[in-house]
């Protein structure tokens, strides 16, 4: 790197690559970097020191607990977060996060380390070193660079940032070796954002989308994570069309669950068998491709960000490619003056009729119950891969878009507690509950060092049954009861929860939940742990899992 010496005016005063990383974060309104140090970074933690007036730094116990809490807060806010740790073990204690946030579309920045830039790829065995880290990084992300001196910093960021919110969101990286984050550079004023490409809408779909729409008989909408920015469109085009709106783990909230034409998995199967035409927002319609079932009687219209998207699996009758709401607001505007009967009274007797089937999983709803009851219309519930958690999906009313963080299709057991952390911080005006099982919690439940210490008042309860309980009534079930490895030996959890400084206690039962709940929630100086030991539950995959219902012949 060449040492400029001309004299330099305070608009060109000598600054860091670290120095300009950050300020390219605080320009692109990201004011929270959670973080895991080491002496790859050293150079940046300076640097973050010197701005935390304007950004804050939020260490964790674990570069995995780093990772989540930058997912929780995108999840919570639909902005860009970041988060940064050392290369080699930093990168990869960090990846299975950055594995759900490409999964779940969530734009999350991870600034990793790396060894000095003369030794990358020469094997030499440096601390921290791995074979190909950008190639690995590769795999994970969408756009991934390396800052090569101070000079790129504030353009790669830009980049980076526009490359996360560009099409369909996700995660990105930059790279920057130890010894490039200190040297420095006479540099000018930042960068400012660079502008989203807006994809043009194509006229044509959109003529025939609602042209299919309005002469549809049983139409249904499908919403996924990408509807979550547009539920007023949603809501307004289910009210025109009377269409039902199925939602399952990315896409719950984006109808008020207290709207009739609201469902989930069960219902939304059996309306997916009658529909002729299916408006699929933002979902990649897993569960209709996969286990439903298509056939020439069923029109599918995919609005995605994502232009490759609509064709992974089958070609779409249209295909409207971008941002939903405005694509949704152009359909709503061809709907003008649309009338249709009022579905009401038949969607609340078919809502009634799967309730009674539902009511089977009775020991879990009386649990959801009294969550439900305690937690505001905007507080945020973080599920898991766990009992409460699958029921969650099926039946907690979700009343509001990005109030219901659910991890997709990665299912990501002990993503959960961190992720709500994230939440939690990124959103301290309302109350965020996380929901785990004893298996999963103990994957990142270290963190609670990370809640007391930056007195983050997320609420967590912990469904003991002492068990990987899904794992052992999968053997109990369908292996001849042949029980291996789901048996758990646990930590008494209100001492553990409270050895760290944590509020904990235990609840036995669905109304002892509930008035501990009341009390968590009142917190807002730290953290809450609740144990509820529970018994083995009924299976949900019945409700889940489901036969075809199209496509037979
Ligand atoms: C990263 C990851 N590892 C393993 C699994 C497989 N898995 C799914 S559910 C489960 C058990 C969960 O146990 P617990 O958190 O106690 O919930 P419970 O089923 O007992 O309610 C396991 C191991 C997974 N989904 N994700
Ligand atoms: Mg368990």
């Amino acid at each position: 790197m060449t040492q400029r010496n001309e004299s330099v005016s305070p608009a060109h005063a000598r600054m860091t690559t670290a120095e300009a990383t950050v300020r390219a974060l605080i320009v692109h309104g990201i004011d929270t970097i959670y973080a895991l140090p080491g002496i790859h970074n050293d150079p940046l933690f300076d640097a973050l020191f010197r701005a935390s007036d304007q950004i804050r730094t939020i260490h964790t116990r674990h570069e995995q607990g780093a990772a989540y809490m930058a997912l929780g807060a995108a999840l919570a806010t639909a902005k860009p977060q970041a988060y940064a740790v050392v290369p080699g073990p930093g990168l990869l204690n960090s990846a299975a996060a950055l594995l759900t946030a490409y999964g779940m579309n969530a734009p999350v920045l991870g600034l990793i380390g790396q060894i000095s830039q003369s030794a990358i790829g020469r094997g030499l065995g440096h601390l921290h070193e791995i074979r190909d880290q950008r190639g690995i990084i590769d795999r994970l992300v969408d756009f991934c660079a390396r800052i090569r001196e101070p000079g790129e910093a504030a353009a790669l960021v830009a980049e980076a940032i526009r490359a996360m919110r560009t099409g369909r969101p996700g995660p990105a990286v930059l790279e920057c070796a130890m010894d490039v984050w200190g040297r420095s550079l006479p540099m000018t004023a930042g960068m400012p954002p660079l502008a989203l490409p807006q994809p043009s809408l194509d006229e044509d779909a959109i003529r025939d989308a609602s042209r299919r729409l309005a002469a549809a008989k049983r139409p249904l909408i499908v919403a996924g994570g990408g509807a979550q920015g547009a539920s007023p469109e949603v809501t307004e085009l289910s009210r025109l069309l009377q269409a039902p709106v199925l939602a399952y783990r990315r896409g719950r909230g984006v109808l008020d669950s207290r709207d009739p034409l609201s469902v989930t998995l069960p219902l939304g199967r059996e309306l997916w068998g009658e529909a002729d035409v299916v408006l699929a927002v933002g979902t990649r319609l897993f569960y209709g491709f996969t286990q439903w079932g298509i056939d020439s009687n069923l029109a599918i219209i995919r609005v995605d960000a994502d232009p490759e998207e609509p064709e992974r699996f089958a070609a779409p009758a249209a295909a409207l490619i971008g941002d939903a709401r405005p694509i949704l607001c152009r359909l709503i505007e061809g709907l003008s003056g649309h009338r249709r009967p009022s579905r009401r009274a038949e969607m609340e007797g078919r809502q009634a009729d799967i309730r009674r089937k539902l009511d089977k999983l009775a020991p879990q709803i009386g649990f959801l119950e009294a969550i439900r009851a305690e937690l505001p219309e905007d507080g945020i519930f973080v599920d898991e891969v766990t009992q409460i958690g699958f029921a969650a999906r099926l039946l907690l009313p979700v009343h509001k878009p990005r109030t219901f963080l659910s991890p997709g299709y990665q299912d990501n057991l002990g993503w959960g507690f961190a992720t709500a952390l994230g939440a939690q911080h990124a959103r301290g005006d309302v109350p965020v509950l996380s929901i785990s099982g004893d298996g999963g919690f103990l994957f990142t439940s270290n963190e609670l060092a990370t809640a007391v210490r930056h007195r983050i008042p997320l609420t967590v309860v912990v469904f003991n049954d002492g068990a990987f309980g899904n794992v052992r009534r999968i053997q109990e079930e369908h292996y001849g009861n042949r029980l291996i490895a789901n048996d758990l030996a646990n930590p008494d959890f209100v001492r553990y929860g409270q050895s760290f400084g944590a509020e904990a206690e235990r609840a036995r039962n669905p109304a002892e939940l509930r008035a501990a709940l009341r009390r968590a929630f009142k917190r807002r100086d730290g953290p809450t742990l609740i144990e509820v030991p529970v018994g083995p539950m009924p299976s949900p995959w019945e409700f889940i899992h489901m036969p075809r219902v199209r496509g037979i012949r």
